[in-house]
């Protein structure tokens, strides 16, 4: 299989709980996890635009649902992060609303559930886990600062952490400082996408006929 390459991306919109999500047109990737996990800088360097999404050594950074076109044909999203303690409890509810009518929206064909390839999940990983059992949303974990761990360590921590959320134990390491897992997670994305759409090869095939 050809390796997959973004070719354009581009932000699109924001949203906050007052609705205003972009009509339904292509799949949608998106990306949760605790804030400061990497969520925006690995958008920015899958999209290899260190610019596109807003990215901040203090966590909280992503307040809003952004939405980023890639090639014309699916979206990823950025949410904002969980786990953030200076944040007030009117913040965390109005987090935990905007959370939950985006994921139970039907809008979402898959998640990138992001981990901090050095630390054990927190208890909010494994609800966020849950969660995305519960509503059956497809899932990829995904151990990201993998550069922070010596090369033996990646593998096996990445399948730890997946174990540890309540996933079957595999997991992909990823930095978004060297690009390792790159390429990998883009030809996921690329498989992810082409089931979801048709092909417009297979759309204009002859319908079947009954023998
Ligand atoms: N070493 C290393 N640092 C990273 C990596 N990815 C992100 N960071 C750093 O981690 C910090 C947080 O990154 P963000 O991408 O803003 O995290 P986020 O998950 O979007 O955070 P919120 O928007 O607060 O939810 C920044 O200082 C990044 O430079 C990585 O792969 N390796
Ligand atoms: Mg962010």
């Amino acid at each position: 299989m050809e390796p997959f390459r973004i070719k354009k991306a581009a932000f699109v919109t924001s949203v906050g709980q007052g609705g205003g999500y972009p009509e339904k047109r292509a799949a949608e990737i998106a990306l949760v996890g605790r804030s400061n996990v990497g969520k925006s800088s690995l958008i920015n360097c899958l999209t290899g635009n260190g610019k596109l999404a807003r990215i901040s050594a203090a966590p909280g950074k992503t307040r809003l649902v952004n939405y980023y076109l890639v090639n014309d044909s699916f979206y990823l999203v950025d949410l904002p992060g969980y786990g953030f303690a200076q944040r007030s409890r009117g913040e965390r509810e109005s987090w935990g609303k905007l959370m939950e009518s985006y994921l139970t929206s039907g809008r979402v064909d898959h998640l990138l559930l992001l981990l901090d390839i050095r630390h054990e999940p927190t208890g909010e990983d494994r609800q966020m886990f849950q969660f995305l059992l519960y509503y059956g949303i497809p899932f990829t974990i995904v151990a990201t600062k993998a550069d922070k761990v010596s090369k033996s360590k990646r593998q096996p921590s990445a399948n730890q952490n997946a174990k540890l959320v309540g996933a079957p134990p595999w997991g992909l390491p990823f930095s978004s400082e060297t690009g390792e897992g790159r390429q990998a997670l883009l030809d996921r994305l690329d498989s992810i996408v082409s089931e979801k759409l048709p092909s417009s090869k297979e759309n204009e095939a002859e319908p079947l006929t009954e023998p």
